[in-house]
Order: C-alpha cells, then structure tokens, then sequence
C-alpha cells in the first residue's frame, strides 16, 4: 500500500461588500436608498477526478484560492458572485483538517465533492437597511470573511503492477515511457529510493497504476540495500513483474535470484501472479533471438525496449488484461471466504 500524502492551504473569498448609494434622479434630487449587496465569495471544494491516481500535483502547488465577490454597486445591484475553485483528487481521499485532524470527509467516487472552505456571503447595502421611519439610511454591510484553513489529503493506493528488478534493470524507464510519471532514470544502482507511481492509460478509459520500486539485489530480504523497504512496499500490489534486462550475463541466474530474494521474503508475495519482463532488447546484437527463459510460474514472457519503444503496446494490453483477471481472481476469493463464513 502506497501512502500519498500533501497539505494544502485553501482560502475561501471574501463576500463584496454592500453600497452604499441614493439614487439619482433629474427631477427628483432626493431618491431612496439603492446600494446593492456584495456578491459571495467563492468557496473551494476538493472533488473526485478519475483521471488521477496519485496527489503529485499538490506537491507543486500547496496553497489554492477563490476569488472575492464584487462589491454591490449603485440602482441596487447586486455585486458578481465568484466562481468555486475545485480541486481534483483521486477517488480514495480522505479529507482532514491539518490542524486539529478532524475528518472532513472522504472521496469515494469520481464526481464526489466535499467543502473544504466556504465562501463568505456578500454584505447588504443599504438599500436593505430602509425602513418606513428610517428612509435613508447609510449603513452597510462588508461581506463576511472566507474561511481558511490546512487541509491534509490522504491517498491509500494498491498499485495494480509492481515492477521488481535488480539496480538499473530499466524500472524507472519503463515506467516513464508508459505512463506520465517522471521518475529519476540514472546508469548507476539504486537511483530510486522511494516508489514512483504512474497510471497506465489505454483506449476507451482502461487504465492501471503501475509502482516501480527501488532495485533489489541478493540479500534483500535480510534487509540489503533497500531491501526490506522495497519488499514491503510490493506487499500490496496485485500483480508482479520482474524485469530481467537482455544485457546480462545469464538473464536466467537473474530470474532466479530475484525470485530467490521475492520467496526468502513471504511465501504469499512469490505466490503473487507474475509475469516476466526481458528489457532493453534494442541491446542484443542485430538479429540475435532473444534468449529462452525458463520460468514455469510465469503467466508470460515479453522482450521489450524502453529505449527504441518496441514491444510496448503489446505489453500495455497484457498487463491490463493480466491485471483485470487478478482483479477477478480476488473477486471470486472473497465470494468464496465469504460463503465459507457462513
Ligand atoms: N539501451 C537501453 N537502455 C535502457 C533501457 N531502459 C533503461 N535503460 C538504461 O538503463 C539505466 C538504468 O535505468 P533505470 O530506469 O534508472 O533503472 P532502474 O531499474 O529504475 O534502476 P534503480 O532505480 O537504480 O533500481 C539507464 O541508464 C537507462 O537509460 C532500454 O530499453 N534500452
Ligand atoms: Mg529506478
């Protein structure tokens, strides 16, 4: 399970103003009480887009307001009201106050909205303020105040696909290629040291998220390199795919040991459905086939190449389908865990 997390400051607008303001006429100098009401301000609500899958975006941009409301103006006119600012969230958000940590609410679905901070109510002009014995009154109101506050969203996320392989099997890469996510690609081990996420986007809104995790090398279920972090962090994800670049010496012997390290760590995570990856293919010699891998466990084995893009589409469509069958799998898991509750 991957913990996304960002705080946000959110500012509601401030209602306008009310007018105060007589009206004029040519003939009759002394006409009654017409300033308008401020309009109100805009209020800001965090809303669920299915389209994103991760809260990336509020890293980069950590504070969000609404506009004012116009002032109320003269022939009782009513100031504009402002727009609602809406911040998009993947479906899965809990919404908190980030100082006192109270719950605002939770995003389940797309379409979902929730007010983070209301927008203060125009203030009333004077024309408001007439009475029979008090006809031209002066007063008006200043709009009321937008609420401000921290807001903490909490994304809980399974990614679909874990992608496991040692240091600078093309993780990374691959993820950049297939997805929008922009993950540090380096030819040195261990450039990733937290996972990158990154959704998958096929034709008529098929999609899934994709982890790509730092590289595991032997020994990393006692804890080597990032090991027992980077073990964990698969735990949650549906399927695996383990990437066996085509430039190593023995592609088996790294099948192998990756396999070694996945089964020494849980018994449950090398029973996970898995798939095999040869990576960098545009790296074997022209013509060369590529190398026969034995991996009876695997539902499959595709060559690709992040580099040169080959193989890729395919690859796309696969895991999907591989993904939706695991999702089926764990449907009919829990029917039957459940049946046999009863
Ligand atoms: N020729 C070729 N090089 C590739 C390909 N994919 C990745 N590389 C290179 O391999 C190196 C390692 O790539 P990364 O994507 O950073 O590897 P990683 O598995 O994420 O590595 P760590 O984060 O260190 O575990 C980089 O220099 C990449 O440019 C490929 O398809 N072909
Ligand atoms: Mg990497």
């Amino acid at each position: 399970m991957f913990i996304d997390r960002a705080v946000v400051r959110v500012t509601a607008g401030t209602g306008g103003s009310g007018a105060s303001s007589f009206a004029r006429f040519k003939y009759k100098p002394k006409g009654g009480p017409d300033g308008g009401d401020g309009g109100h301000g805009g209020s800001i609500f965090v809303r669920g887009d299915a389209n994103l899958a991760t809260l990336l975006d509020y890293r980069y941009r950590n504070a969000w307001k609404a506009e004012r409301g116009e002032h109320g103006r003269g022939k009782t006119q009513t100031g504009a009201s402002s727009e609602d600012v809406y911040l998009p969230v993947p479906p899965g958000t809990v919404v908190k106050d980030a100082e006192t940590d109270k719950l605002l609410g939770e995003v389940l679905h797309a379409g979902d909205t929730i007010q983070v901070a209301k927008g203060g109510r125009g203030g009333r002009g004077n024309a408001r303020f007439a009475t029979s014995t008090h006809q031209a009154p002066r007063e008006w109101e200043p709009g009321e105040e937008g609420e401000e506050r921290q807001i903490e969203l909490v994304l809980k996320l399974i990614a679909d696909v874990g992608l496991v392989g040692e240091p600078n099997a093309g993780k990374s890469t691959l993820l950049s290629v297939i997805s929008a996510a922009r993950p540090k690609i380096a030819d040195y081990p261990f450039t990733t040291l937290e996972p990158n996420l990154g959704v998958v986007g096929l034709s008529g809104h098929r999609s899934f998220v994709v982890a790509d995790i730092p590289g595991i090398i032997e020994g990393a279920h006692e804890g080597k390199g990032l090991g027992l972090r980077f073990l964990q962090h698969v735990e949650r994800t549906r399927v695996l795919a383990y990437l066996v670049p085509l430039d190593s010496e023995d592609p088996q012997a790294v099948y192998r040991g990756l396999r070694h390290e996945i089964e020494q760590y849980s018994a449950p995570l090398a029973a996970k459905p898995h798939v095999v990856f040869l990576t960098k293919r545009d790296l074997l010699a022209a013509g060369a086939a590529v190398p026969a891998i034995d991996a009876p466990d695997a539902a499959g084995i595709l060559a690709l190449s992040s580099a040169a893009g080959t193989g890729l589409d395919e690859m796309k469509e696969y895991l999907w389908k591989f993904v939706e069958s695991a999702k089926g799998e764990e449907a009919s898991v829990e029917a039957w865990q459940q049946e046999n509750e009863e």
